[in-house]
């Protein structure tokens, strides 16, 4: 192995503070895809890490795994998760002196058969500055932490022999300040490196446009590594199996314009496909293209395929089209994550992360903060997912220094121009974007420029342009697309006759802990508002790391299996900021996703995907259910369905669901397919929605959604009442068998992360809601009643509160009444907490379900009998926090498996969470290794419970969703199984 010296011109540049400097010696970026038959260098590497990249490589080596960064990698440095602000504070361009720089070295064999052949080295990705030799010889530098930079070493390494490649990664740069995330941050090779040989005569790139209406043209650019361009070549292409041919037209024009197209390596081909089957969201079909390269004599020298799709973009108006047709955008922000490997994500992992986003409703990626690697476009081609793709470019923390700075005008049309070059030719790509959170400045506008003539078929966006004014002409934004709007301002701007282009918002409904409250309602007003068009949510992944707890260490690449439905292994948690030891870090932010670390849905999944039902139930009429077909382009045929009567009684009646055949858009009735029982009380009809024949996505059976539609309302019923007191304590404290600790009232809930960083929380424990002193102030017995009167003191009010136990047959009829001040406006929430004695581990209840769902995230649990494990209803969200309610309960049963237990019936649909924690070990605890379960359940029954809304960032939840002081009153009666 040979060292690099100090006068290594690579070293001596210090490219690392040199924002001019993007590159040297790389490869123009392309669309052309040699995955397919090149040389894996993928595995261990010999690797040591340097304190700076100028620091002596020594002879000591360990290895490290690539693709994957060293900071997963059991070196000592470690992830370190900060969003806004740079974790040092040297200003662009510098870096700090202690600049971990990992040098990884290896072997390789080059093939014997390559003698004659270019031969080229593509490193996949490496953050952030690649600085490349080859037995000691420079060969390239590369910026630009998520694209692939390629550099030709045909005249390096010799066919037949072995060489040695070492890859030096520099961590800190000036590159690092225009890639400030909001994520952790790692260093390394973070994808794929390969060898690949072609010809010397080559295509340099190939470039598809193919529109709805069956038109095809395929530019292609040839090159010959020898220099000029032999006479005779030509390209031909073959569109699933049938030949196309190069367009003479074009070769005709050139020359006439004496523009001799063999010189400049141009070709075309140009063809009309007939009755094309046309590409979008819903029905991704893709056709098979494969363009050749010929010599004279008719010899293949290159090829190429492309997976292609026939489609349409446009912006008309404010209407953002796809195929002429207006499309919701039910969007996702997604980064690359994995919890054992930082940013290294694997073909498998990024299909189950579309499957699931599939499945749950989503039709949209922005491909949050970068362009991620190749397989995501085909992934997302294939299933079938409108993509934003976005640059590499985020300079938060000194955005607005950056956006002017000429110094790094080479680097942000360098990652745009980069970016459209290799993502050219998916049909997914409906969207550039030039970046996030960078203020605005003319390097935006440069970029944006190249774009535009290069690929004028799809808009740009930028949100940091057009937040300045959403109905602006003359920014560099074709899409107003801003984060975290109140939902007000987007329709007061839609309705305000203003508007000049679609809004699409970038970021919305931030789903960090227990949260995206309100998403139904904003739905509501998208698809009932001319100019909404949807949004993005941030985000899909809680990017917790899975760390051991004793030595503090990810555990990397060896973990699988150590985790499970959300949950660390014993002994393991999910690491959050702070949590390796950082000092400079942003805690649990970065716990903001959709899924869990180990992609297992959140609730509030569930509700997004009722929200975007594919059919659903407009209304029930005396000729029957009327059912709506939402797609925008494909029928009712792929589903098929189940009706589900479910009656208060307990009954639950199934019938076969016949889906009418509806265009989109269209809607019909269809009779109601029950003879629905007289008696039985309150009854509900859903229409449980599944899959019909295997998708890509699905298999035959997989639940899309659960529509649904009220028939009955419920019986008034009257408890009979027994004239015998129910026993109570000094304390005016209910004595039950079943009831290890009394029910009392309660205003507080562990604070989710909404209520923490959207104030609420600071409020609730300045008023002392955490920690009200309860003293009775009577006990009077009438005619068989108790009522108790009690105060609960707060720091700056006094809630008044009263129970009254009044015998019935079986059991204890309880009504209740708070009185809050006016001081405590907005609580948590105002109900009951009791605990149970410990066996009664399973809830059954009638009511929403079956997953967790609050007052403002409820529309997409159906009331039903639902019933679940009492340890299977908890959430266990990142930072602990209030978690496991259940909406609109009416009834519910807590059983030991010998059918003891208790049943509480509710006076109207009520919040309730059964749990094994108290509000008080949630909140208390930073990680769930730290909680203890309690032997039995802690059980909420809220008259009122405060909405969820998204404040950890964003618009808090509505005015309708919060509490108000004054009188609450509440009533329920418990009695035993
Ligand atoms: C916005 C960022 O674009 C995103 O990366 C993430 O940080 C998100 O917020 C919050 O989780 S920027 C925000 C400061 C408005």
């Amino acid at each position: 192995m040979t060292d690099v010296l100090p006068a290594d011109p690579l070293i001596s540049l210090r490219p690392w503070e040199a924002p001019e400097v993007t590159s040297w010696g790389r490869l123009p970026m392309n669309a052309v895809d040699r995955r397919s038959d090149a040389l894996s260098l993928d595995g261990d590497w010999h690797f040591q890490l340097l304190p700076a990249p100028d620091a002596q490589v020594s002879d000591v080596w360990s290895s490290a795994h690539v693709p994957g960064v060293w900071t997963m990698q059991d070196t000592d440095d470690r992830p370190q998760y900060t969003n806004v602000r740079m974790p040092y504070t040297e200003f662009p361009p510098q870096s700090p002196a202690a600049n971990p720089t990992g040098v990884y070295e290896r072997e390789v064999d080059v093939p014997g058969e390559w003698t004659g052949r270019r031969i080229v080295l593509q490193v996949g990705a490496a953050e952030s500055v690649l600085l490349v030799h080859v037995d000691g010889r420079p060969a390239g530098i590369s910026k630009d932490s998520h694209l692939a930079a390629e550099f030709d070493l045909t005249d390096v390494v010799r066919p037949g022999e072995r060489s040695v490649v070492r890859l030096t990664v520099v961590k800190w740069s000036d590159a690092s300040h225009i890639e400030d995330q909001d994520q952790w941050w790692h260093g390394g090779v973070t994808r794929s490196v390969l060898l690949y040989a072609t010809d010397p005569l080559h295509l340099a790139d190939v470039s598809v446009r193919a529109g709805f209406d069956g038109e095809l043209r395929v530019d292609c650019r040839v090159r010959d590594a020898r220099g000029a361009l032999p006479d005779g070549w030509y390209v031909s292409g073959e569109l699933e199996g049938r030949l196309l041919a190069q367009d003479d037209e074009f070769d005709r024009v050139n020359v006439e314009d004496e523009r001799v197209s063999d010189f400049l390596g141009e070709a075309r081909i140009h063809t009309t496909v007939p009755e094309v089957r046309t590409w979008n969201a819903e029905t991704p079909e893709l056709y098979g293209l494969t363009v050749r390269l010929h010599r004279a004599d008719g010899t293949v020298a290159d090829t190429s395929q492309h997976r292609i799709g026939f489609r349409d973009v446009r912006i008309v108006g404010r209407d953002l089209l796809i195929n002429g047709e207006r499309v919701f955008i039910r969007g996702v922000n997604r980064h690359d994550f994995h919890p054992l490997t930082g940013r290294t994500v694997s073909y498998d992992d990024m299909r189950a992360d579309l499957v699931l986003l599939k499945r749950f409703g989503f039709n949209a990626i922005r491909t949050s903060h970068y362009p991620n690697d190749p397989a995501l476009y085909d992934l997302a081609d294939e299933l079938g997912f409108y993509v934003v793709d976005e640059a590499d470019i985020e300079a938060h923390d000194h955005a607005h220094e950056i956006a002017d700075d000429p110094r790094y005008l080479n680097a942000f049309v360098d990652r745009v121009s980069r970016m459209v070059l290799r993502d050219k030719n998916h049909p997914s790509v409906i969207v550039w974007s030039l970046g996030n959170e960078s203020d605005y400045g003319a390097n935006h506008d440069a970029a944006a420029g190249w774009v535009r003539r290069h690929d004028p078929t799809r808009p740009i966006q930028y949100e940091g342009a057009a937040k300045l004014d959403w109905a602006a002409t003359d920014d560099c934004s074709d899409i107003a697309c801003p984060m975290y709007a109140p939902l007000e301002d987007c329709v007061a701007h839609a309705l305000s006759g203003r508007q000049t282009r679609p809004l699409i918002q970038c970021e919305y409904s931030h789903a960090m802990g227990n949260s995206n409250g309100t998403l139904a309602d904003l739905w509501a007003a998208i698809e009932s508002t001319p100019g909404l068009q949807g949004g993005f949510i941030w985000e899909f992944w809680d990017h917790g790391i899975l760390q051991r707890v004793n030595d503090g260490r990810p555990v990397g690449r060896g973990g699988a299996g150590l985790y499970d439905n959300g949950v660390a292994a014993p002994g393991h948690r999910w690491a959050y900021g702070g949590d390796f030891g950082e000092t400079i870090h942003d805690g649990a932010f970065i716990a903001d996703g959709v899924v869990f670390p180990d992609r297992t849905p959140k609730p509030a999944l569930y509700e997004h995907r009722e929200i975007a039902a594919p059919v659903r139930i407009e209304c029930f009429k005396h000729e029957g259910i009327v059912l709506g077909n939402h797609q925008h382009f494909r029928g009712l045929d792929w589903l098929t369905g189940e009706w589900e009567l479910s009656l208060a009684d307990g009954r639950t009646l199934t019938a076969p669901a016949e889906l009418p055949d509806l265009r989109p858009g269209e809607t019909a009735a269809v009779p109601l397919p029950f003879e629905v029982p007289r008696d039985g009380g309150e009854a509900w009809l859903t229409l449980r929605v599944t899959v019909a024949e295997d998708q890509p996505w699905a298999p035959r059976g997989t639940e899309v959604c659960v529509p649904q539609v009220r028939l009955r309302g419920p019986d008034a019923a009257e408890d009979a009442h027994v004239d015998r007191p129910v026993e109570v304590d000094g304390e005016g404290l209910l004595i039950h068998p079943l009831l290890a600790a009394a029910p009392t009232l309660s205003l507080w809930r562990a604070p989710t992360d909404n209520d923490e960083l959207g104030g609420m929380a600071e409020r609730w424990r300045a008023w002392g809601l955490d920690s009200l002193v309860r003293k009775v102030v009577s006990v009077r017995e009438d005619g068989g009643r108790v009522t108790v009167e009690a105060e609960y003191a707060g720091t700056v009010g006094v809630v008044t509160h009263r129970q009254v136990f009044t015998r019935v047959e079986g059991g204890v009829r309880i009504d209740e009444q708070a009185e809050l001040p006016e001081q405590f406006d907005d609580v948590a929430r105002v109900g009951t907490v009791f605990e149970t004695t410990p066996g009664l581990d399973l809830l059954e209840w009638f009511g929403q379900g079956p997953w967790e769902s609050y007052p403002d995230r409820s529309a997409g649990a159906p009331v039903g009998h639902h019933s679940l494990p009492v340890d299977a209803l908890f959430t266990p969200y990142l930072r602990p926090q209030e978690s496991g309610g259940r909406h609109g309960v009416r009834q519910f049963t807590l059983s030991a498996p010998d059918a003891t237990g208790l049943v509480v019936v509710l006076d109207e649909p009520r919040q309730i969470s059964v749990t094994r924690y108290r509000a008080e070990d949630l909140t208390t605890a930073a990680h769930h290794d730290e909680l203890m379960p309690r032997p039995g359940c802690v059980v909420h029954i809220d008259a009122a419970h405060r909405g969820l809304g998204t404040a950890s960032c964003g618009p808090d939840t509505f005015p309708s969703y919060r509490i108000a002081p004054g009188i609450h009153r509440w009533s329920w009666t418990l009695r035993v199984l």
